[in-house]
């Protein structure tokens, strides 16, 4: 029989087992880190549409307080989540901009990044980009004032998903005609950029588009990076140098797709600026899960391909705690777990990095079996089929290491 746990031991037990699991950074450690907390995420009711909420609304200003005792330095929003629709370009939303600063100062917190919603609100319905003007004057008036909310916050990142960019019923709008009007709301956040900046003498910021495959309409107009990068460089675009991509870590994984090479084209494009990290399946919905808790080798090799290419922009947050953790589990457990995962992943992908078995590895299938009749393929498989063994025993180096068996500890010893 097992002893039932009274409601008000529940959270000392929780706390008591976090702190027996080890393994945690400190927060002056995890604020090296640029790790974003999304506001979404840390106020996250658990609701979804099979689903009612399982917990109570979180304020801003409580979880940047939250954020800055864990040592998550950077913070990132949407308008919606801190400014109601309907105080957003008031007075209000001034106000309420100003109770953030004033948050993020106390707290030592800065604002990485805002990004405009474009997918919750009935006006979006038919999308950001649909037929009516008055809905794509709108999104444009939304998308400029995330600018101005993101010049205010000081965030140097803005990202769009645009969320309903896309359709139920085939044939009723003309995708092409819908790409046109979606690149010309950016065109009007990009100049809207550029006129603020200009006049505050500061940098414009890095929009970055983020794609997703499935959700929330049937069909979608730019379901991965890659079509972002084409919609970049389409021509529709009046500032592509102003534009880059928000990658999302699960986004790739659902179409199927490898997310580190979705990474690499976007490196090698110049592009990679902003990065959604989290977890998950392939080819199942946005579940969101937290980093490392599903895939932990492909996480390990994703870190390794960003430090071997210098990625240095932020890594956000962007989970959902699941429905089964309480309020304080969010702050407790959560937040504080996926950054010790994602810290120890990144301080283990240096190790592989430079571990000197997979280095000589790497460096022997690099040099090739030397002189051999390179115009017969028999001659040049039989010369270099030993060396490609050396494949599979780097996996095998990198499973070890990610266990830590690489220090010469076997499990049962
Ligand atoms: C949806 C997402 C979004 C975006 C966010 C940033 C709610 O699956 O990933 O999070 O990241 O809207 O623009
Ligand atoms: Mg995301
Ligand atoms: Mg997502």
């Amino acid at each position: 029989m097992t002893e039932p746990v009274s409601q008000k031991d529940q959270q000392a037990l929780v706390g008591r087992l976090m702190a027996a699991c080890g393994g945690s950074y400190s927060p002056g450690t995890r604020r090296k880190f640029f790790i974003s907390g999304p506001q979404w995420a840390a106020s996250y009711q658990g609701q979804a549409l099979f689903h009612a909420p399982t917990r109570s609304p979180v304020q801003p200003a409580e979880v940047i307080e939250r954020l800055a005792e864990i040592g998550i330095g950077w913070w990132s929003t949407h308008d919606t989540d801190i400014v109601p629709t309907d105080q957003l370009m008031t007075g209000r939303q001034d106000e309420i901009l100003d109770g953030i600063g004033i948050a993020l100062k106390r707290n030592g917190v800065k604002c990485s990044m805002v990004t405009g919603e474009t997918f919750y609100d009935p006006v979006w319905a038919g999308s950001p980009a649909g037929e009516q003007p008055e809905v794509r004057a709108y999104a444009k008036r939304r998308l400029q004032n995330v600018v101005e909310m993101g010049h205010k916050l000081g965030a140097q990142f803005i990202v769009y998903w645009p969320g309903t960019l896309g359709y139920q019923f085939q044939g009723v709008v003309d995708e092409a005609r819908m790409l046109e009007r979606y690149a010309e709301e950016i065109n009007a956040a990009c100049e809207k950029d550029l006129a603020v900046s200009r006049a505050a003498a500061t940098s414009p910021m890095r929009h970055c588009l983020e794609a997703k495959p499935f959700e929330p309409q049937a069909e979608l107009l730019l379901p991965t990076t890659d079509a972002m990068l084409t919609f970049i460089n389409s021509g529709l675009l009046a500032h592509p140098e102003m534009v880059g991509v928000n990658p999302e870590y699960l986004h790739e994984l659902m179409w199927g797709s490898a997310p580190r090479a979705a990474l690499a084209r976007a490196l090698l494009a110049g592009k990679l600026w902003h990065f959604d990290v989290n977890d998950g399946y392939r080819l199942k919905h946005d579940v969101d899960i937290a980093v490392g808790l599903v895939n932990p080798l492909d996480w390990l090799n994703v870190l390794m391909l960003l430090r071997a290419h210098d990625y240095h922009g932020p890594f956000n947050l962007d989970f959902k705690p699941p429905r089964t953790t309480s309020n304080y589990g969010v702050f407790r457990v959560s937040f504080p777990s996926a950054v010790d995962r994602f810290i120890t992943l990144w301080e283990i992908a240096g190790e592989a990095i430079s571990d000197p078995i997979i280095t000589e590895a790497t460096k022997a299938l690099e040099g090739g079996a030397g002189s051999v009749d390179p115009t017969d393929a028999n001659v040049i498989f039989e010369a270099n089929k030993e060396l490609w063994t050396l494949h599979e025993l780097i996996a095998h180096r990198l499973v070890q290491i990610l266990l830590g068996l690489h220090r010469g500890r076997t499990f049962s010893g």
